[in-house]
């Protein structure tokens, strides 16, 4: 950081000369900046060092059944995550849902979906570029011939839920009432995530928590706690540098020091994912999963306001 003194005698940041007065009060601010900005980032240290000594740094806690009270005040107001376990195991989508049923059943119906991904590293930031619209049917072909493949996704993004054609489909999904909220009108509170073994979601954060439901084979989570963001590398909007799989130490050596907790969701199984946290994902089957992002919270969900 630029020294007061030092600075008195230099251009402004706009390389503008003034009086020596306006330079200085312009570097004040900037160090005022600087002084906040390290103040704030040591407290999400702080956050981090109490976090690495508890006892749950390393694990997700499990859990077969909540309560309202329960998942609020311990989880969803305190920014932490949990498993349930077996938690969806009575939506009917758990015995109907398949690569098979929704081929035979709405192959017919164009879908969107994301594809070429495998062509283009920054897929994440250029999501509009790598959309298409194919038959379900086709879609799902791609995905049960792929033995493993990155480069086509039906992400939440592709709003797949918005096609009144696929609304019988909601039958199938039972919502925990304890956690979210019915009462929320919106039409995009629901996404739906399906794709073949092997894809690949970067390490990124939400701006708003999300209860995962894992319909359809397993996915591979990367979790690590909002408040390591210091450590994160996030110079892209809402996505990290750093390759959670393969990890450059040279170039990255604070991600090191981040708390990074591996978990596999099995079919059956809820993730909450705390607003802020960041998560990867890797797909170890093909997949269908189903997220929710609608609290009893206000606005019905808690938005981190950040960019
Ligand atoms: O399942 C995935 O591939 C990603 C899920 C995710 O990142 C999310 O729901 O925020």
């Amino acid at each position: 950081m630029k020294d007061f003194k030092e600075t008195q005698q230099k251009p402004n940041l706009h390389g503008n000369k003034e009086a020596n007065g306006t330079v200085a009060a312009q570097w004040k601010t900037q160090d005022e900046i600087q002084q906040k900005i390290i103040k704030l980032e040591s407290l999400l240290n702080l956050y981090s060092d109490l976090h690495r000594q508890s006892e749950n740094s390393q694990r997700i806690k499990v859990l077969k059944k909540i309560s309202r009270k329960v998942f609020y005040e311990q989880y969803y107001f305190t920014n932490r995550p949990v498993i349930l376990r077996s938690f969806i195991n009575d939506w009917p989508a758990m015995k109907k849902w398949s690569p098979g049923y929704f081929s035979e059943h709405f192959g017919k119906i164009p879908v969107e979906i994301t594809h070429n991904r495998e062509k283009d590293a920054a897929y994440e930031k250029n999501f509009h570029r790598n959309v298409t619209t194919i038959p379900f049917a086709d879609f799902i072909e791609l995905i049960t011939k792929a033995q493993s493949s990155n480069d086509v996704y039906l992400v939440a993004r592709n709003y797949f839920f918005s096609n009144p054609r696929f609304l019988s489909l909601k039958k199938d999904i039972k919502p925990p009432a304890a956690i979210v909220d019915p009462s929320y009108q919106g039409t995009h509170h629901m996404k739906l995530w399906f794709g073949p073994r092997g894809t690949v979601t970067p390490l990124h954060h939400d701006k708003h928590s999300i209860l995962f439901a894992q319909v359809y084979g397993r996915k591979h989570f990367k979790m690590i706690p909002s408040f390591d963001l210091p450590k994160i590398y996030n110079n892209e909007r809402y996505y990290s540098e750093v390759d959670p799989e393969n990890i450059d130490v040279l170039k990255y050596p604070d991600f090191l020091k981040a708390s990074l907790i591996d978990v596999v969701v099995n079919p059956g199984d809820m993730l909450f994912i705390p607003v802020g946290w960041w998560h990867w994902v890797r797909s170890l089957d093909i997949s269908i999963s189903v997220t929710f992002s609608n609290f009893y919270a206000e606005g019905f969900n808690t938005e981190w306001k950040c960019l």
